[in-house]
């Protein structure tokens, strides 16, 4: 051993395993990843939930074929399913609620989902708040909103731009076309470009968001993703047979649609999103921007009730 390899061997302090101890905990508890889904009734919402917990995220659990025709969702209703890869837990959420829009009167229709996302913010500070806070909080915060649009092939639905608008203030939304196998090509690429038109026109703000950090790799990720969002997806609660293989499809009069095919549609797009290449963003956006905004309005609130309380006194 030369000198100065010696040096470095006894001044080695050995904080370089930090990451390996910061995994080690991290895989150890896991991760909680909550999306919630919404949208106009029929859309396909329900199936949608059905067929991504269905496609080889996990296997053989839960209701992923059914005789059953699928009902009309009546309440907001969490599915849960832990995924463990490669001894890494994912514990994911998918939230379904009830479409609206076959009512007369469509006026705050959205209260309800509005208030659910709200409820999950306040129900993580008022445990963070707590004196005897636990170290690990659950998390039940949303961090991701699939927004289902009607697949008109014309424009946004003054509705959808309501609801959209209400939602980018306290969730990351992101929107898909709801079946889009109904849809051409072209069609479809006319709608995405008209959609993000109309979301410019309208000031409505979605993920991803621009940092300031100019992270390259960042992004270039998110510039991708622009470009796809929104995703043109297909669902379906049943198995058809392709090549002797079963796969999530819909089996039409004139053929097949496989919904993991990418040249089919964009589900494969929207499962690769959420899972593998935004998970962490998500989660991050979620505490950094949508949960500080209501943290910090309610904690002002609070220091507001207290300094007006003696003044009211008087
Ligand atoms: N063509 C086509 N039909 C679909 C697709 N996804 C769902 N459907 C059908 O649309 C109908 C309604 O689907 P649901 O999943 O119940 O719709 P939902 O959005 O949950 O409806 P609500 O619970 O009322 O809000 C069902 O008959 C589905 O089989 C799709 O991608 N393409
Ligand atoms: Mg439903």
């Amino acid at each position: 051993m030369s000198v100065a390899e010696e040096i470095r061997a006894e001044s080695y302090v050995g904080f370089d395993s930090i990451t390996q101890q910061i995994e080690h905990k991290l895989l150890k508890r896991g991760f909680q990843f909550n999306v919630i889904v919404v949208g106009q009734t029929g859309l396909g919402k329900s199936t949608l939930v059905n067929t991504i917990f269905a496609s080889h995220l996990i296997d053989s659990k839960g209701r992923f074929t059914s005789d059953e025709p699928v009902r009309q969702t009546t309440e907001i209703q969490a599915v849960s399913h832990v995924i463990v890869e490669n001894g890494v837990k994912l514990r994911l959420n998918i939230v379904d609620t009830p479409g609206y829009g076959d009512q007369v009167n469509n006026e705050n229709c959205w209260d309800p989902i509005i208030k659910y996302i709200k409820d999950q913010h306040s129900a993580y500070l008022r445990k963070e708040l707590t004196a005897m806070r636990d170290r690990y909080i659950q998390d039940t915060r949303i961090h991701c909103c699939l927004y289902f649009i009607n697949p008109t092939g014309h424009a946004l639905r003054p509705i959808d731009v309501i609801v959209m608008k209400k939602l980018s203030e306290v969730v990351n939304v992101v929107p898909v076309i709801a079946k889009s196998d109904s849809l051409t090509i072209e069609e479809k690429d006319n709608f995405k470009i008209k959609i993000r038109e109309e979301l410019v026109y309208n000031s409505i703000r979605l993920y991803p968001f621009d940092t300031d950090e100019d992270d390259e790799e960042e992004v270039q990720l998110n510039e991708t993703i622009r470009d796809i969002i929104p995703f043109a997806i297909v669902g379906s609660e049943n198995n058809v047979i392709i090549d002797g293989k079963s796969v999530r499809g819909r089996r039409n009069r004139w053929g097949v649609v496989n919904v993991e095919d990418q040249n089919h549609c964009e589900f494969m797009h929207l499962r690769n999103f959420l899972t593998r290449t935004h998970l962490q963003d998500l989660i991050e956006t979620t505490a950094q921007i949508h949960y500080e905004a209501f943290r910090s309005k309610q904690l002002l609130a609070l220091k507001e009730g207290v300094n007006q309380r003696p003044a009211e006194r008087q």
